[in-house]
């Protein structure tokens, strides 16, 4: 019988690439997907006929028993939350309600349901933040600057303590910022990108964008939902940094990602206050020895490539 996996999540970025994955490992994949007036599932539309879609939220731990009971999954991966950093300042209970509490809601149903679960946690390199040591490790420690890192670092720690005190097969991944071209238009790399292509299509002249010299390790998510998976599939469970090793600020991400399109970036620019963070996180980059050592894993796309691939992307669409 095929091995069973879920996804939190599947809507979003991540999760879509994790799907594909999973599916091309011959499992049966299902989705926990909130209620909605509308659906989203642009991101899993292609695959949508091979996925099971189940109705669940984070804030509700009753939904997710019952849908651990229904599916019996083997594998879970937790890829919800409230995910933009900006959003958790005007948010800060949600965010800590679905990307903190959430998890121990998660946790909680698998030790009722079934403790032998494997279990991912999708945590976050802005868990260092202010950054005690340059580049960021698994011993690094932590210094959240925002609700949403705040809550990254209790969802962290309540996996770590789960697995010590309960003895569940439970692996936090810190993955540091990883992009595509299915990257939330809220999210800077896909901001720009897409203005990028605007620009270039003659919808917009001026991009707003807020603090350009945050330096940011950027990957490419498809290949960092491999690292997901490998952490699963080891006896031991573990915690795994995940990321390129190079940094790159927003300037240069704007000087890339419009010299792409053959344009300059310092024509259509405009600092605007509206996007400077209450806190910044200045400098991220991570060091992912560990993973690229035991998991095997390692990054296949850069940042150039990436940000090309983002901007080849966003054309493409408004040309069509
Ligand atoms: P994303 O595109 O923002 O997707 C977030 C997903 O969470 C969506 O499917 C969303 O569903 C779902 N969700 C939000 N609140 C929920 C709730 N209360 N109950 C159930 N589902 C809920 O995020 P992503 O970039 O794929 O990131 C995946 C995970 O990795 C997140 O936990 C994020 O914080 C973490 N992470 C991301 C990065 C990165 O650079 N991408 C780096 C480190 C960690 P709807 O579609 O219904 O809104
Ligand atoms: O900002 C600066 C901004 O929103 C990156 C999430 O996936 O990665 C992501 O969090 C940097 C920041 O991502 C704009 O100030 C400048 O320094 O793309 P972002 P993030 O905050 O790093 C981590 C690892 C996660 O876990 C999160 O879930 O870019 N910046 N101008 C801007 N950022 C945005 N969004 N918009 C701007 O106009």
């Amino acid at each position: 019988m095929a091995k069973r996996a879920l996804i939190t999540g599947i809507t979003g970025q991540d999760g879509s690439y994790l799907a594909e994955l999973l599916l091309s490992e011959g499992y049966d994949v299902a989705g926990l997907v909130r209620r909605s007036s509308t659906e989203n599932f642009e991101r899993i539309s292609h695959i949508q006929d091979r996925l099971t879609l189940v109705s669940g939220d984070l804030m509700d731990e009753v939904s997710l028993i019952n849908v651990l009971r229904d599916f019996r999954p083997a594998e879970v991966y937790n890829l919800a939350a409230q995910s933009f950093v900006q959003a958790s300042w005007r948010q800060p209970v949600l965010t800590g309600e679905a990307t903190a509490l959430g998890v121990t809601r998660l946790l909680d149903a698998i030790r009722i349901v079934d403790p032998e679960i494997r279990f991912y946690q999708a945590s976050s390199s802005e868990m260092f933040g202010r950054v005690h040591s340059v580049p960021q490790n698994e011993h690094t420690a932590f210094y959240p600057r925002s609700p949403y890192g705040v809550a990254k670092v209790y969802g962290h720690w309540i996996t770590v303590n789960y697995r010590e005190s309960y003895n569940l097969h439970a692996s936090s991944g810190i993955l540091f910022n990883h992009e595509s071209p299915r990257r939330g238009l809220e999210f800077v790399t896909r901001k720009v990108t897409n203005g990028v292509a605007r620009i270039k299509t003659g919808l917009d002249t001026q991009l707003h964008l807020g603090n350009l010299e945050a330096q940011r390790d950027w990957g490419y998510a498809k290949d960092y939902v491999r690292a997901m998976w490998a952490m699963l599939q080891r006896d031991v469970p573990d915690d795994f940094v995940v990321a390129t090793g190079e940094t790159h600020s927003v300037r240069e991400l704007c000087e890339v990602a419009f010299a792409a399109a053959g344009l300059r970036w310092q024509d259509h620019v405009v600092i605007d206050q509206a996007f400077i963070r209450p806190a910044e996180v200045d400098l991220l980059v991570g060091d992912a020895t560990k993973a690229q050592h035991q998991l095997g894993w390692k990054c296949e796309t850069d940042f150039y490539g990436l940000v090309e691939m983002m901007v080849a992307a966003d054309l493409a669409a408004y040309e069509k």
